[in-house]
């Protein structure tokens, strides 16, 4: 049977969503990373560059679930023992605070920590996959393209943070392993204004080399909610 189609206005051209082919990805919205108090605004970052996508992406889980589509989400973090951190990653940045420390949230990044869960706005459903990550891609070292495959999804809609890294590495992830990849700039955010311009640029460049670029009304239009 072909799946049915809605054309939602993207860039370098229109995405031809297939809802019941589509898993929308939202990557990353911890605790740490967004909240005042958290270890991304303990490191010097502005967090409200990453609360605002709060809102929109809240009304567009909202009209996915509505439309009974398939929402997944991600947290990057490590065991407790630290067993799957690599020494690389726990000494970058040469930080006095870093991976597993105690930070203002409980253990930086570390699972079953306050800091690492999701921010309440977001709250997994029951039924909605929890991908927990240890990298910055959502497929490394993780069962996703499994659970994706299960499901016959083909398409992604990304959204979450940060848009130059975690966003990114995952849609080129994803890319490679061939899906269609949609990412809503407002749904996305970074803690540097220039490195989300460019950050988007970047994946719908040459005619879409990683993906399309869009917004969340035009996907809410397209499944029928709004
Ligand atoms: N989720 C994600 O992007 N993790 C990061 O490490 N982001 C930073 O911007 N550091």
């Amino acid at each position: 049977m072909k799946a049915e189609v809605a054309v939602v206005p993207a860039e370098p051209y229109a995405f031809e969503l297939m809802p019941d082919r589509c898993g929308l990805l939202i990557i990353d919205m911890q605790r740490d990373f967004l909240e005042p108090g958290g270890f991304g605004e303990m490191l010097g970052n502005d967090v409200s560059q990453l609360r605002r996508t709060i809102e929109p992406n809240r009304r567009l889980l909202q009209a996915w679930r509505a439309a009974g589509l398939l929402a997944l989400h991600t947290r990057e973090g490590h065991r407790p023992d630290l067993t799957d951190l690599p020494p690389a990653k726990k000494v970058r940045g040469r930080g006095t605070t870093t991976i597993g420390d105690e930070g203002p949230m409980g253990r930086i990044l570390v699972r079953g920590e306050a800091g690492h869960d999701i921010i309440p706005e977001l709250c997994p459903a029951a039924g909605e996959p929890v991908i927990d990550k240890p990298g910055k891609g959502a497929f490394h070292a993780t069962d996703l393209h499994s659970i994706l495959q299960h499901r016959s999804i083909s398409q992604l809609i990304v959204t979450g943070v940060t848009t130059e890294v975690c966003v990114n590495t995952t849609v080129r992830e994803a890319n490679d392993r061939g899906y269609d990849c949609l990412v809503l700039e407002d749904c996305v955010g970074s803690y540097f204004p220039e490195f989300q311009e460019m950050g988007l640029k970047m994946i719908k460049a040459q005619g879409g080399i990683f993906g399309w670029v869009g917004s969340s009304a035009d996907v809410i239009a397209a499944i029928g909610g709004g």
